[in-house]
């Protein structure tokens, strides 16, 4: 089997890595059925880091083959949670061994700065401790119908579920799905996506590590249009969970109820309302607003991208907003001083420049940035627009970069308005020192994370997904665990009489 040996020389990490580049079924690394590769690039430079072994509908079909006999012989009920606990321990443990490593091929192959990419490794570890913990407290009830009868429910595993993940949080994205799926019993085939499967490839080494039985985690690397399909249309799985673009989350629910109606959960995109009140403390809420649609280099599904200003305060806040963003620095994501790499990819980077195009196009003043950094790599400035209108593209779609819009408003009224008016509902943000307004705004937005005073924010513990068309379902917390059980009701006759 083919490996990807690289030797880092940055600190803090110095030293040699190794990842197979095959796909992980059954607890070995394999070819696939073809001899057909991706390209994996690194978006600091446009050049080929290594290829990885590209899955088909067949290679798919072995990993269910895979999942299923592991799940009805060594995982899933057959193995005891404290045990599947202890197993996600290890798991975090090696992980937490392995961090300025794995921390060093995500910033390498995604293009986040190696700082930011030890944070999601931290955020890993703690995702799969938090779900260990879960793992022997999975839960049922019992209920009281009448004394002639004992009724309780059990709350099973699903079975073979899959698993489609994106490239902004390649590790993190990996986490937050196998962790609740692993806990609760399930057997997995995991997409990662074909701009960055280099992490998810190391964490599978890491899984046959740990000890987790051959074929509870499959992870078949290759396209959305093969693999991804081949998953969602799949009749023996039965439970898929996507993070990704809305339109592909649609297409994935038509191909599930097309196929044989599996359970779908979906975390899609956003255009995250910043609201910043006149009575907050101006500097926290330049900074956070930067954080809100700067961080991961605008590529997050929650980022700040409507930047709601009170008329009062609007002048000030532009002002400070637009000297802190000039601090920004890009580059490369290994260089310490820098907050913001390249974009994942060229296909990302053009549909930026796209989005950055049609804002002036459209009459938007193009306030700060607007331009490539460098001349090789996908790096953009940090950028800002004021003055748009409410039809106008950059501030109806997901743009994915660091581009963010500055929008004046009069009053809490005028503002909810505005801030609901989107067809997505992934989070929102306000920003003001009087918390009576601050939950007041809460409450109304439409929003499935409200933050106060802090923006991006997530903990293993609390869920996260969204109103709208950002999504079905939540990940993480104990209501995640919901995404991958059966309630079974069991009913037994202690003197019914018929
Ligand atoms: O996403 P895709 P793309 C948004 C963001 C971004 C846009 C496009 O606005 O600019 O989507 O990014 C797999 N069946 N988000 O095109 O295609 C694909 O291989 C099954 C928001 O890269 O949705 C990858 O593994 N799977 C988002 C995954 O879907 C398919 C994160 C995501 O890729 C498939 C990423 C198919 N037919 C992008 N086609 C977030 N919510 O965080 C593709 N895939």
């Amino acid at each position: 089997m083919s490996t990807w040996t690289y030797t880092f020389n940055t600190a803090p990490f110095k030293g040699t890595v190794e990842v197979p580049t095959g796909l992980f079924i059954n607890g070995k690394f394999v070819e696939g059925s073809t001899q057909k590769t991706v390209d994996v690039i690194n978006p600091s430079t446009g050049q080929l880091i290594t290829k990885v072994s590209q899955g088909t509908a067949e290679d798919v079909d072995s990993a269910v083959k895979a999942a299923h006999n592991a799940f009805e012989t060594v995982y899933g009920l057959a193995m005891p949670g404290a045990k599947r606990g202890e197993l996600l321990a290890r798991l975090a443990q090696l992980v937490e061994d392995n961090i300025d490593a794995l921390a060093s091929v995500e910033a390498l192959d995604n293009g986040k700065t190696f700082f930011w990419a030890k944070s999601d490794v931290q955020s890993v570890i703690s995702c799969f401790r938090y779900y260990s913990g879960w793992a022997d407290k999975i839960q049922g009830k019992t209920i009281e119908t009448t004394e002639a009868q004992l009724v309780y429910t059990r709350h099973e595993p699903i079975g073979v579920v899959g698993q489609i993940i994106p490239w902004n949080f390649p590790i993190l994205m990996l986490a937050w799905k196998i962790g609740p799926a692993l806990a609760t019993g399930n057997t997995i085939i995991l997409k990662p996506s074909e701009f960055t499967p280099l992490s998810a490839l190391f964490i599978a080494k890491l899984i046959a590590e740990a000890g987790f039985p051959p074929g509870v985690v499959n992870i078949v690397n290759g396209y959305g249009s093969i693999v991804g399909q081949a998953i969602a249309e799949h009749m023996d799985i039965e439970k898929i969970a996507f993070t990704g673009s809305t339109l592909v989350g649609r297409k994935i629910m038509e191909t599930a109820s097309k196929s044989n109606l599996k359970n779908v959960t979906l975390e899609l995109g956003g255009k995250s309302p910043n609201v910043i009140f006149d009575d907050c403390d101006l500097d926290e809420a330049v900074k956070w607003a930067a954080f809100g649609i700067f961080y991961n280099h605008g590529q997050v599904c929650c980022a700040g991208s409507r930047i709601f200003v009170h008329e009062k305060i609007y002048d000030e806040f532009l002002h400070r907003f637009t000297e802190y963003t000039r601090n920004v620095k890009v580059g490369d994501p290994f260089d310490p001083d820098n907050f913001q790499g390249p974009q994942v990819s060229e296909v990302q980077y053009e549909r930026i420049m796209g989005y950055i195009e049609s804002g002036k196009q459209e009459g938007a003043t193009l306030h700060h940035g607007g331009a490539r950094v460098g001349t090789e790599g996908y790096f953009i400035q940090p950028t800002i627009f004021t003055d748009v209108k409410p039809h106008m593209k950059i501030v109806k779609e997901e743009i994915f970069g660091p581009v963010g819009v500055v929008i004046k408003f009069a009053d809490e009224d005028d503002v909810l308005r505005q801030a609901n008016d989107t067809v997505y509902g992934l989070a929102a943000a306000v920003f003001t020192k009087d918390l009576n307004k601050a939950i007041r705004t809460a409450n109304r937005l439409k929003a499935g994370t409200v933050w106060v005073n802090c923006v991006n924010h997530l903990h293993a513990a609390v869920p996260f997904g969204g109103y709208k068309q950002s999504g079905i379902g939540r990940e993480l917390g104990e209501y995640a665990l919901a995404n991958y059980t059966h309630v079974k009701a069991v009913q037994v006759n202690v003197g019914l009489q018929l």
